[in-house]
């Protein structure tokens, strides 16, 4: 049994290496009825739909398909965005027939020094498409944000005041300057993140009566849905070459992208910063944020049943490190920070380390490393990882590796 620590109000969290323990992690190389995998054609058949089906009823819910009706709507277009670089689109992605029905709104900035269709980074955001530049031409949200005093939003309006709150986390001259689009959209649009949001939010709106079954999909799968309906407009616009599409994201919506990036492969590349427990990070290692913590902060992330292991992390029938292995043969960049040691990067690392053999099936170049790497040093071939020095969030270092990474994978030269 595992101890349980009670300390002050985040209880549940362990940051003592020595209470980590031993565990054994599933199998990645054997299905759950026992067949060994040996080649990538029997993990395209047999291990990576088994895995999938494991996830979706005990840890992620099950998600619905591309919905009847849905449609894009371009609402603005400057082709002289960013002082002239880029060309700025704003799209409306309707999930019904109407265009009154549920939908979100997507922010996409091309780079505009670039023939042909281009490589682009996609990725949801917390506050609001306006906090992702200060571009006075965005759409400002409407919808339900988390109050936030520091930023002056209160009673769960956003305001002028938060344009480009959040450009330090989106960097998007960066990206612009090395090839690359950009496109972005608010999560709330999706489900707001509270507890009843899902009332609001697309769980309901798409379902006449929402009965919640065990393996029902949480704000986790709601987000990763409509990183998919992004991707549907992806294909649709020949700016973009969606061929090239690398899902990107933070934190709790790194677990939604890495979600996502596993059930959608048309996503080329999976980038998850600091997504820690329920994310890139081991269940089973006892470090940082634990299952029963992240369901009883946030019970409306997961499914229902995912709750029965809270305290029995061991008896999942999987761990994260086969949530990893189901983004193989495509390239992924798993990202922590050393002072987020609520993410456990030890745990980030190990997994990563752990879903190798995964990417060996389909010959990949692949670079097994015992010890954790130093700080700003980033290692592997087509599975990446970094521990960046500093705190829980995304920086111009992170992006800098995931646009070299890019480069190296998409050949994109400038
Ligand atoms: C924390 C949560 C983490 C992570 C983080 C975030 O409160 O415990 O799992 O998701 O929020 O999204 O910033």
């Amino acid at each position: 049994n595992l101890p349980l620590l009670n300390v002050n109000a985040q209880e549940n969290f362990n940051y003592d290496e020595a209470k980590v323990g031993t565990y054994l992690l599933p199998s990645l190389l054997q299905t759950p009825d026992g067949k060994k995998i040996t080649s990538s054609t029997q993990w395209n058949n047999l291990q990576r739909p088994a895995l999938l089906k494991l996830f979706a009823d005990n840890v992620y819910g099950r998600l619905p398909g591309k919905p009847r009706g849905l449609h894009f709507k371009v609402n603005l277009e400057d082709k002289a965005a960013l002082g002239g670089k880029a060309i700025l689109k704003q799209i409306t992605i309707y999930f019904t027939p109407a265009d009154t029905g549920a939908s979100m709104d997507v922010l996409l900035y091309l780079p505009k020094q670039v023939k042909g269709p281009v490589p682009v980074f996609a990725g949801l955001n917390f506050k609001g498409n306006h906090t992702v530049h200060t571009d006075p031409q965005i759409k400002i949200t409407k919808r339900w944000v988390a109050d936030d005093k520091n930023a002056g939003i209160t009673g769960n309006r956003a305001n002028e005041n938060t344009r480009g709150l959040q450009a330090s986390r989106w960097v998007v001259e960066e990206i612009i300057a090395r090839g690359y689009g950009l496109a972005t959209a608010y999560y709330g649009d999706l489900e707001p993140d509270h507890p009843e949001g899902w009332q609001t939010g697309i769980r309901s709106q798409l379902s006449k009566s929402l009965q919640i079954q065990p393996n029902e999909w949480g704000a986790i799968g709601a987000w990763a849905w409509g990183m998919s309906r992004m991707m549907d407009y992806f294909e649709t616009d020949p700016a973009i070459n969606a061929k090239k599409v690398a899902l990107q994201g933070h934190s709790r919506i790194g677990k939604a992208a890495l979600w996502a990036g596993a059930n959608d492969t048309r996503f080329a590349m999976v980038i998850s910063n600091e997504s820690g427990e329920g994310g890139a990070a081991l269940a089973r290692r006892w470090y940082g944020e634990t299952v029963a913590r992240l369901n009883s902060a946030f019970p409306h992330w997961f499914s229902p049943n995912y709750k029965k292991f809270n305290d029995k992390p061991n008896e999942l029938p999987v761990d994260q490190h086969q949530l990893l292995a189901l983004i193989a043969p495509r390239p992924l960049y798993v990202a922590s920070a050393q002072e987020d040691q609520w993410s456990d990067p030890k745990g980030e690392f190990l997994s990563a380390q752990a879903a190798l053999p995964a990417y060996q099936l389909f010959a990949k170049k692949v670079i097994h490393q015992n010890e954790m790497p130093g700080l700003n040093q980033p290692v592997g071939e087509t599975v990446r990882y970094h521990n960046r020095s500093g705190k829980h969030d995304v920086t111009l270092y992170d992006w800098q590796q995931y646009l070299d990474f890019a480069d190296k994978h998409f050949g994109n030269k400038q």
